[in-house]
């Protein structure tokens, strides 16, 4: 480590500590963190740069915010108590609602006293001499800990792209990701919304709800299933209580950590004849889930004319909702493969185009080339707006990591270490990098996954490994070069035998300017990721460096 390294200084202020642990974020992972880390004896703290726990739940309060994973399922299982005392409202939790919930485990599992809110964590270096990390905070204290745990969400370094004119714009701009806490109410004003993925598709109907004029302006149409939320039934919410043992087994032996009964196998869309296709595909229409259409056919993200089948389907639905049909033409995708972006969930977005006041704008055609102190303008046309809302999406996966200083050995930077895309053995640590765990990091199935489902059994992984390296008496734990490379290769291998990587999404980094190109998640499933992650542990932490 080097000697001018202001976290290395001798006399720097180290204002608690040394704690066994120390977990940056109090989102979904990093409250389950606490818990079960504070529950085997080790001496955990927190950070947390908002004034409030929840994570993502707590920034993107923008109206609409709601998962798009079932809430029945989009909860924790650790504690039975907790799965039987909650009550969901729903099918779909709005933000508010999951943010109560987050909340209240915090105060149900006392895991406050152990939360610094308001504490971002800026650097975290890796102290060889000492063999442990020094975590430097925002703020101005430095903090030691024998382990470090990144639990700063896939989806919370938010980004705002850079627009000529737009700090001279004399009306009021938003992000759905940094949401203000305090009502917002557009009535009678004229409202930009920029982005039209899941975010925009969720706020789009509401805003079109209150706003004078809404002005949409969309760079790529996304594919949008109907959500078809409701409140949840009282007879099937008991039934999912009484046997959610059963039902949280079902989601962590699935693909993608939702409850699915196991199924034969599905075969080919290109072998059944049309009108069963279109009856298989109606269903999944119909059913008002993400995860349908991967119930119909096997090859929907290897074979692009198998694939073509579905995104005709849905092309056929956005036009046949959509009144105008030049506006239904622009809402449909077609330059990349069905699914190779991320679904979206909505509850009434393509019909809000058929409002009178809500214009679509396709930047594809007319690009949005500056904003004016009343006007966003795309090519000649200015677009005079009171409003503008970005929704304009997230520096995925990798951006919260990288946005922290983080040095390994010998004062390697993880920003070097990662310079042609993201290198992790199982998602869960990186080579250089002793002591460091990653929760729902690339190379984990993480944002393919119902996320509450990778949070727990990333959590229990390093908990139950953390445990069997102090039984050991060991003191350092790293993922070995060979280790990362064979994963990593895996990893890119089985999305290269699919679709996915061949649209520009957030997956594969191509959102953010100068990122490398890479598709981050792993694709094998939760069910097999987790056999991996056991047997890795099983065989004594196969690929991975103990001392
Ligand atoms: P997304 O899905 O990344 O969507 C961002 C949207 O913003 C998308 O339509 C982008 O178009 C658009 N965008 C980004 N930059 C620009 C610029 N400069 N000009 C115009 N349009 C732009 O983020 P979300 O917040 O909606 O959703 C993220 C995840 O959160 C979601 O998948 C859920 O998991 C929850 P592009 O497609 O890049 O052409």
């Amino acid at each position: 480590m080097s000697g001018d390294d202001p976290l290395h200084r001798p006399g720097s202020a180290d204002d608690a500590g040394p704690y066994d642990v120390i977990v940056v974020g109090a989102g979904p992972a990093g409250l389950y963190a606490l818990h079960r880390l504070r529950g085997l004896g080790l001496r955990t703290l927190v950070l947390e740069a908002a004034d409030g726990v929840g994570g993502t739940w707590y920034w993107n309060r923008y109206p609409g915010a709601r998962c798009d994973v079932e809430s029945m399922f989009y909860s924790y299982s650790f504690s039975p108590e907790l799965e039987q005392e909650w009550e969901w409202t729903e099918r779909y939790a709005g933000q508010p609602e999951i943010l109560r919930y987050l909340d209240h485990v915090a105060d149900r599992f006392d895991l406050r006293r152990d939360i610094r809110l308001g504490t971002r964590v800026s650097a975290a270096h890796f102290d060889e001499a000492g063999g442990r990390w020094r975590i430097r905070t925002r703020e101005g204290a430095t903090l030691t800990a024998s382990y470090c745990v990144m639990a700063t969400g896939c989806l919370s370094h938010s980004r705002l792209p850079a627009i000529e004119g737009l700090d001279d714009f004399g009306g009021s701009v938003y992000r759905t990701a940094r949401w203000p806490h305090e009502d917002v109410d557009f009535s009678g004003r004229r409202v930009a919304v920029i982005g039209t993925g899941s975010s925009a598709v969720q706020a789009i109907p509401l805003i079109a709800g209150q706003a004078a004029q809404l002005t949409v302006f969309q760079r790529t149409p996304n594919f949008s299933l109907p959500a078809r939320n409701r409140p949840l039934d009282p007879a099937e919410w008991t039934r999912t209580k009484r046997n959610y043992p059963h039902v949280r087994e079902l989601a962590r032996q699935s693909v993608s950590g939702v409850p699915q009964a196991p199924h034969a196998a599905l075969g080919s869309a290109l072998a059944a004849r049309p009108a069963e296709r279109e009856a298989r595909y109606r269903h999944a229409w119909e059913a008002g889930s993400l995860f349908s259409f991967a119930d119909t056919y096997s090859d929907l993200i290897t074979d692009s004319e198998a694939n073509e089948t579905a995104g005709d389907f849905v092309r056929a639905r956005i036009r046949e909702t959509v009144n105008d049909p030049a506006v239904a033409e622009r809402l449909v995708p077609r330059h990349y493969p069905f699914g190779a972006k991320r679904l979206c969930l909505d509850s009434g977005y393509y019909e809000t185009f058929n409002r009178s006041h809500v214009t679509l704008v396709d930047l594809r055609s007319s690009p949005l080339t500056r904003v004016t102190p009343q006007a966003v303008v795309t090519g000649a046309d200015e677009h005079p707006v009171d409003s503008i809302v970005f929704a304009t999406g997230f520096d995925a996966m990798t951006g919260a990591l990288l946005a922290v200083d983080i040095r390994g050995r010998e004062g390697r930077t993880l920003k070097a270490a990662w310079a042609d895309g993201p290198r992790t053995y199982l998602g869960l640590a990186t080579a250089g990098f002793p002591n460091l765990f990653l929760i729902t990091g690339p190379g984990s199935p993480s944002v393919l996954s119902n996320m509450i489902v990778s949070i727990e059994q990333h959590v229990d992984w390093i908990a139950d490994t953390l445990q069997w390296l102090s039984l050991r008496g060991a003191t350092s734990f790293e993922a070995a070069h060979e280790a990362e490379d064979a994963w990593t290769a895996h990893v890119d291998a089985l999305s290269a035998a699919t679709l996915l990587p061949r649209a520009a999404s957030w997956w594969t980094g191509a959102n953010i300017a100068g990122k490398p190109r890479t598709f981050m998640p792993y694709l094998g499933g939760v069910k097999s990721y987790r056999e991996t992650c056991d047997a890795v542990a099983a065989d004594g932490y196969r690929g991975f460096i103990v001392t």
